[in-house]
């Protein structure tokens, strides 16, 4: 297979399918896809070895009840080659329909998540990163639970179903088993979802996250959600204000200016806003 073939595909749904309607803060209309990935065995062999090493010292238990190696590059560097990787970035950014670049933020570019009844999975949340690659470097057999599990509607209205105590209506909630030699490609950016618990077994996954080379500001990583889920104290703050300036905001000053605001009717339309409250 080369960049340009299409995958075979397990499951693919676009965004607009997923959320319900359009929705503009996006790298495009892709939503999810699983296909066999064809890495290298003995290279991901190889990651999750050194990840089971790093864990006692390295995981972190901080939020959404996941534990994860957070900037999981940092200490791997098996995991830059298949960051770095041209072909994996091409055949990806095929996949999505929008040129993909690494996420530049060392805290969150890459991590190892390890979900057992004991570490726990992930909590209902919205990625902070735009595009994740979910790799499996291995999945017990058996496995209860442990399979993604994304909220079929808009995001805020499953966050408000969550925050008044009540569950998520099942027929809303699209299921995707991982499979190993399978990679699972999201735009996660305000689409809800979770890792559902694990009753039995234990799963260890490569995470890569990727942003749009054209739009690099579509981002939804906030300080604090960046501070939560970090194992790191104050450094990432400059490396995320040095993207803004050198990245992020001349990206958007490019876009207002080959997308000037269309001008207002002369004639208001009605049925628009109120015009006083
Ligand atoms: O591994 C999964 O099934 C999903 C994990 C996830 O949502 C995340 O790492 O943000
Ligand atoms: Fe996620």
């Amino acid at each position: 297979m080369n960049a340009h073939t299409i995958p075979e595909l397990r499951c693919a749904m676009s965004r607009e399918a997923i959320i319900g309607h359009e929705t503009a803060w996006k790298v495009s209309t892709f939503g999810v896809a699983q296909y066999p990935h064809g890495y290298d065995p003995a290279l991901l062999a190889a990651i999750e070895e050194a990840a089971l090493k790093l864990k006692a010292s390295h995981a972190v238990h901080k939020h959404l009840d996941l534990t994860f190696i957070t900037g999981a590059d940092r200490y791997i560097p098996e995991i830059k080659e298949l960051l770095h990787d041209k072909l994996r970035l091409e055949r990806l950014s095929d996949m999505m329909g929008a040129k993909l670049e690494p996420y530049p933020l060392s805290i969150v570019g890459s991590t190892v998540t390890f979900m057992n009844p004991r570490d726990g999975a992930v909590e209902w949340h919205c990625d902070g990163v735009p595009v994740t690659e979910l790799i499996p470097l291995s999945i017990s057999e058996p496995l209860i639970g442990g399979h993604l599990e994304i909220y079929c509607d808009d995001s805020e209205t499953g966050r408000s179903i969550l925050e008044s105590g009540r569950d998520l209506p099942r027929n809303k909630i699209m299921r995707i088993d991982h499979k190993m030699n399978y990679a699972t490609l999201g735009q996660f950016l305000g689409v809800l979802h979770r890792t559902a618990p694990i009753q039995l077994g234990e799963r260890v996954t490569l995470v890569l996250n990727q942003r749009s080379a054209i739009k690099p500001y579509v981002d939804d990583n906030r300080m604090f959600y960046l501070a939560a889920d970090n194992d790191h104290d104050r450094a990432w703050v400059n490396e995320l204000a040095e993207d803004v300036w050198t990245n992020q905001l001349p990206a958007y000053r490019r876009h207002a200016e080959e997308h000037p605001m269309l001008q207002p009717a002369a004639e208001p339309v009605s049925g628009g806003a109120r015009e006083s409250w």
